[in-house]
């Protein structure tokens, strides 16, 4: 089967975060790996940066800088990102590249020409002190449904409504706080009810939808659809392509979706198979997934959908599986509130896997869930280090000493093999289904489980103590558990993928096919060293305190390989043109070195001459201001000026200082 997965663009004004991740992206990555790699389907996870829009130009003119320039420095921060903590992407592209600007326009001129968009006469918000209108974000107040204050001007984060800028209520400017003006303009509007009856008739059919993500779209269909402005009097962004509409641009919901189109075509043209693209998206036969996180549930439920509809060249999403938020010390975790956890900052510190693992066990599928560090720390240390970790050290660990490595043969299951065999089965069935379902929580928890069933398979089998009596039992009990693992390697795959990838090349097997699970064994296989899998998480802090310790000590070795020595010096005389330099002479016992040092300042030439001076011989000789200079001398530095280290007592030039 052909599966088009697309991911919610992020917007290119911060980095990604902890919400972000468990909201979208680690779902999405979850479900693509199991498609592609587990099922062997021809499933693709498309996505890129949205770079348009309000929020870039704010963060923008925050920072001083082009909204190209911002777009830019996120675009290859966030990408880099996703790629260390493995969240793979067919393809990630951008919507402020050329390719999105063109199918974009074209796109709104198509269903300009079909009459699904209408000029409008209208008064916007206009702010007389920053001259400048204010769409969306750049205003803010109370929300004309909800009555919550702060809402933005185009949508309201409390109840979820998108908003008009000029339904606020007591509306205030976001750069300087005033209260702006209504102004004539005109704006193109996207007719929606027109498409209102088509898109009732399509969403009650999608009964197999998380009933969060259909209730709120049939919730506000009821409500009763409006004709909605999608363009903008602002600079960045796609142009409207009118003659009639300079200055305007496409309203940044319009124009991102469209950008899941312009990533795949951008891919088709990358590998060299320009018409591939339309293979997936004019493809009636092909699946469209979009994961995103629950305040884009009207865009991608209504918004979009009416937009591909009112087309008509493209396929209309098969799912939407949105998830709800996660949270942290109570609120959602946001870049706007400031309130986040930083996926760049936790792998610096820490494992990938570890972090993909905790969020899996805690995505909020079904309602908003919570991440705390302790529990976080809990899950690592129970499931990976303690359960699956264990079950593989142990196994291996005793293959390499009683076998050399060598995965033995089985002999004919026993009773406990067989129950062993039949949850491998059991475990595969469901697991395929609760995946199939987007219910990643308990797909990872049916590998978990499984694992736990392999531990207490081998507690009762005790291959330790039938080793000591028949090596052909012992073995045999080598060979089943190595099948779990191995059944387990796939399983866990879409979850910790690094962690997978290691232990495949230590069991030799690199394919990833659910149907592994049929036939799991690998009797005869020559297996590599063990490298431990997991730690726990403290063992992993206290591995990265004494690399930072070890970061900061200089190793005896290290410091005698300095060349540190008493030299008298001979003559000294500024260096023309410069306040500090001065020029001197040291008599070294056996040699005669020239020095360039930054004392000028604070010791006039004359006092120099004879006095002894601590020097560092072999440092590696420079020019400064067109003299070599050929060592250093050492001073403490007092108030930023420096005091000459001098020996105690009369000592021979050239003696050793250490
Ligand atoms: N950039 C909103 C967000 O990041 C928006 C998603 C676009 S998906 C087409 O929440
Ligand atoms: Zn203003």
């Amino acid at each position: 089967m052909r599966i088009l997965i697309t991911s919610a663009l992020p917007y290119a004004n911060g980095s990604v975060h902890l919400g972000h991740l468990a909201g979208c992206y680690l779902p999405a990555d979850i479900y693509f790996k199991f498609k592609k790699y587990l099922l062997k389907e021809d499933a693709i996870h498309i996505c890129g940066t949205d770079e348009h829009g309000v929020p870039i130009t704010i963060e923008a003119e925050k920072r001083k800088i082009s909204p190209s320039e911002l777009v830019k420095q996120y675009h290859d921060e966030i990408k880099d990102t996703f790629e260390k903590i493995g969240v793979e992407f067919t393809h990630f592209s951008g919507t402020a590249r050329p390719i999105h600007h063109r199918l974009a326009q074209e796109f709104f001129l198509n269903i300009y020409n079909k009459g699904y968009i209408k000029k409008k006469e209208e008064q916007t918000l206009y702010c007389e002190s920053c001259k400048r209108f204010l769409p969306d974000r750049y205003v803010e107040g109370e929300c004309p449904h909800c009555g919550s204050p702060g809402a933005k001007g185009d949508q309201c984060e409390i109840c979820g409504r998108w908003l008009d800028p000029a339904s606020l209520l007591s509306p205030r400017c976001k750069i300087c706080g005033g209260t702006p003006i209504k102004k004539d303009t005109f704006h193109y509007y996207f007719l929606l009810p027109d498409l209102e009856k088509k898109l009732y008739d399509w969403l009650s059919k999608k009964d197999y939808w998380k009933p969060n993500v259909l209730n709120y779209a049939l919730s506000w269909i009821k409500e009763g659809l409006r004709a909605r402005s999608i363009t903008r009097d602002m600079e960045w962004g796609v142009p409207v392509p009118l003659e009639e509409a300079k200055g305007k641009v496409l309203y940044v919901w319009f124009d991102a979706p469209i950008g899941y189109i312009s990533s795949t075509k951008e891919w088709a043209e990358k590998i060299g198979k320009p018409d591939l693209w339309k293979e997936y998206w004019m493809n009636e036969k092909v699946k469209m997934v979009h994961f995103i996180g629950k305040d884009n549930i009207v865009f991608h439920a209504i918004i979009w959908p009416a937009m591909l509809m009112a087309d008509g060249n493209y396929i209309l999403p098969d799912n939407i599986p949105a998830n709800e938020y996660l949270n942290m010390g109570g609120g959602k975790m946001s870049t706007s509130r400031g309130v986040a956890m930083w996926v760049r900052d936790y792998i610096d510190k820490y494992h990938p896997d570890y972090l993909r693992f905790g969020l899996s066990l805690i995505l909020p599928e079904t309602k908003d869930s919570e991440f705390s560090y302790d529990e976080w720390i809990q899950n690592v240390n129970n499931y990976l280090a303690n359960n699956f970790g264990n079950l593989v050290q142990r196994i291996i660990t005793f293959l390499q000493k009683h076998f050399s490595g060598r995965v033995p043969d089985r002999k004919d299951p026993t009773e406990l093999e067989n129950r062993l065999l039949e949850t491998i089965k059991q475990t595969k069935r469901n697991y395929v289904e609760f995946m199939n379902n987007f219910k990643f929580r308990d797909a990872l928890k049916s590998a978990i489980n499984l694992s736990s069933e392999a531990n207490r398979y081998i507690d009762f089998a005790k291959p330790w103590d039938k080793i000591k009596k028949s090596r052909e039992n012992a073995g045999s009990v080598l060979s089943y558990s190595i099948a779990v693992i191995n059944s387990l390697r796939v399983l866990f795959y879409p979850f910790i993928p690094f962690s997978c990838k290691k232990l495949g090349k230590i069991l030799k097997q690199d394919d990833l096919d659910i149907n592994i699970l049929d036939n799991p064994f690998i009797d005869g296989t020559q297996i590599e060293k063990p490298e431990i899998l997991f730690r726990k998480i403290e063992e992993v802090e206290v591995m990265e305190k004494q690399r930072q310790e070890k970061k900061q000590f200089v190793s005896f070795k290290e410091f005698s390989k300095m060349d540190l020595r008493v030299g008298e010096i001979k003559s000294a005389e500024k260096v023309p043109g410069t306040d500090k330099l001065v020029k001197i002479f040291v008599n070294m016992g056996n040699s005669e070195k020239t020095i360039v040092a930054g004392i000028g300042d604070v010791y006039e030439v004359s006092e120099l001459i004879g006095k002894k001076i601590v020097v560092i011989l072999n440092l590696e000789p420079r020019k400064i201001k067109g003299i070599l200079s050929e060592g250093m001398l050492l001073a403490a530095e007092v108030d930023g000026k420096p005091v000459l280290l001098v020996p105690e007592q009369d000592v021979p030039p050239g003696s050793i200082v250490k």
